[in-house]
């Protein structure tokens, strides 16, 4: 009984429309939101204003963005259910991440390993957004008061960071913000790469056959995996040293729910070869019905458009209540 008067939890989580999702988003993250839309109440968005801190087309952009909304839509969400929207199209978070980030510390940022990561790899721009994004990042979830924040394990960090942000400024103006926590999934929390095992998959990776994207065609996943990198050894089974098989393992445990020992045991005295085609089968068929429902809602951008409007006009409710308790904490004019 006492589940039923309970209130529902709150959660918040956003991807960056910086190209097709990968395999590594979709079990790390994308697929815990779906499982978690029915006990929560959440808001997943399409972080379209972090997207540029690294060089964007614009025209590309703007497909991409649709596209990401879409994928959004085509894992299950359903936006009858959850608030699915995209980011600017909501001014509060831009407004929100400069109130913040008069309380955040430059070496609080200069840590973050994402920004180091990706300073490396774009030296050419390394723009003042690139060092701040974990601020606006944290604007992005402290509106919404959420309770958790399902990520893959690489944002840590960065929620790190939104929590002690936001006790600062609790501490120095007064509550307005709830400390969130990591929902972080048991397995598919870091899927690494096909071709470097020791690195995690991601969707800017410049050789394409380290990353399994969400959209690629059977024929491609297979071919992906039958040359997904492992070791001399041989022999299924969990165990250091043996990143790329471990890798293997933990997507085939996502994709069927079977266990290390479960899956040891299935291919005891097989070769790498049987077990790369079953991981390969196994994706293709998870992926099928997501990609079938993907081409669906790109053939109808009138229905996509009414869903992303509507699920902006929900966010703005509840940010800008949040915002203003957080200006006039500041002492701004608010009335
Ligand atoms: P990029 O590869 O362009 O740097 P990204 O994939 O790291 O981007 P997002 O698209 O914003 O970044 O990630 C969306 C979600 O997917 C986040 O919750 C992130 O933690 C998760 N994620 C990203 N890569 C992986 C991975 N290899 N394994 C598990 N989860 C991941
Ligand atoms: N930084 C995240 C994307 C992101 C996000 C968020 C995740 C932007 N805003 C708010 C959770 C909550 C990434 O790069 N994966």
């Amino acid at each position: 009984m006492e589940q039923i008067t309970e209130k529902k939890k709150v959660i918040l989580s956003c991807i960056q429309p910086t190209g097709t999702p990968t395999l590594g988003n979709y079990l790390g993250a994308l697929k815990n939101w779906k499982a978690l839309e029915e006990d929560f109440f959440s808001y997943f968005a399409v972080a379209d204003l972090h997207a540029i801190t690294v060089k964007q087309e614009p025209k590309e952009l703007k497909e991409r963005i649709l596209r990401t909304y879409a994928l959004l839509m085509a894992i299950g969400l359903d936006p009858e259910k959850s608030t699915l929207f995209i980011q600017s199209h909501v001014p509060a978070h831009s407004q929100l991440a400069w109130l913040l980030s008069c309380s955040t510390q430059f070496g609080e940022l200069s840590r973050m390993t994402q920004f180091k990561d990706k300073s490396k790899a774009h030296p050419e721009n390394i723009n003042a957004g690139l060092f701040t994004y974990p601020v606006l990042m944290a604007a992005d979830i402290l509106l919404y008061q959420p309770d958790f924040v399902p990520v893959g394990e690489d944002q840590r960090q960065h929620l790190e960071l939104a929590r002690d942000i936001a006790g600062r400024f609790n501490g120095n103006y007064g509550n307005v913000f709830k400390i969130p926590e990591a929902y972080i999934g048991k397995h598919g929390a870091r899927v690494m790469s096909l071709a470097n095992p020791e690195k995690k998959m991601s969707k800017s990776d410049a050789n394409t056959n380290s990353f399994i994207s969400i959209l690629d065609e059977p024929n491609i996943i297979m071919k992906k995996f039958k040359r997904a990198v492992t070791d001399s050894e041989a022999k299924v089974r969990y165990a250091e040293g043996k990143d790329g098989i471990n890798n293997l393992m933990g997507i085939y445990s996502c994709t069927t729910g079977k266990s290390f020992e479960q899956i040891e045991d299935e291919f005891a005295g097989k070769g790498y070869g049987d077990f790369k085609v079953a991981v390969a089968e196994s994706v293709i068929a998870e992926l099928e019905p997501v990609q079938q429902k993907f081409k669906d809602l790109m053939q109808d951008r009138a229905y996509l458009k009414e869903c992303y409007r509507t699920g902006a006009e929900k966010a703005q409710r509840m940010s800008a209540r949040t915002l203003a308790k957080a200006q006039k904490k500041m002492g701004f004019i608010v009335d």
